[in-house]
């Protein structure tokens, strides 16, 4: 499937959601209108999470969106995703790619401006940049880069820049004026209590920048 990295990239969370699986956020997310979603999972036992997977993909496939694993390229392959997402203590880009080959998609974040410049030349599609704002949904988070780095982050990038960290749907203009070519966004809507009509008001405000 050829890449086109849309202006809304939301990201799965079972527990925010209060969900027993991720193909159930899936479905709304599209219903929503999202054309990508990552499946983001640090706890679900690798079996079930695989079982999860394979039905995602299948759905995904069917509907023509992209859908990434975060960190797990035996997932990827497994299931038949569309690529992988890498943080900066994951499998090294270069790795990764040579274990999915040249058609997967490949995406890595980075905290600060020099590990966005030294990433130019990697085999990666986009590169994830934050968090933007605080935020609460990673435990282990990098202090809040700010608009200011965000905007430079932009500058120094060939690769597209997807903002992440605490974007609302208030900051979704903000970050595109900033440089971003798309928003990565988890609690805003996976604490919605309508998810798929959430994914739409996030696409309308990323439509009025
Ligand atoms: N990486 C940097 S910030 C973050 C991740 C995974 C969490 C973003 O979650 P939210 O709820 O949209 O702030
Ligand atoms: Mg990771």
């Amino acid at each position: 499937m050829a890449f086109i990295l849309p202006p809304i990239y939301p990201i799965t969370d079972k527990i925010l959601a209060n969900r027993t699986n991720h193909l159930s956020i899936l479905k709304e997310l599209v219903r929503g209108g999202a054309k990508i979603v990552q499946i983001r999972d640090k706890c679900t036992p690798l079996g079930e999470l695989f079982r999860d997977l394979m039905d995602c993909t299948e759905f995904a496939l069917a509907k023509g969106v992209n859908l990434i694993v975060n960190d797990r390229c035996d997932l990827v392959l497994s299931c038949g995703a569309a690529g992988v997402h890498l943080g900066q203590e994951d499998l090294p880009p270069v790795v990764a790619r040579s274990i999915l080959g040249r058609k997967k998609i490949v995406g890595l974040s980075a905290h600060s401006v020099a590990q966005v410049r030294n990433s130019q030349q990697l085999p990666i599609q986009y590169i994830g940049f934050g968090p933007v704002y605080p935020t609460l949904t990673k435990a282990d988070a990098a202090p809040a880069v700010g608009l200011r780095r965000l905007r430079a982050a932009c500058k120094a990038s060939a690769l597209p820049i997807i903002a992440i960290g605490g974007v609302g749907i208030d900051q979704v203009r903000e970050v595109f004026n900033a440089g971003a070519a798309s928003a990565a966004v988890i609690s805003a809507l996976m604490r919605a209590k309508d998810i798929a009509r959430e994914m739409n008001r996030f696409l309308e405000a990323a439509r009025e920048r």
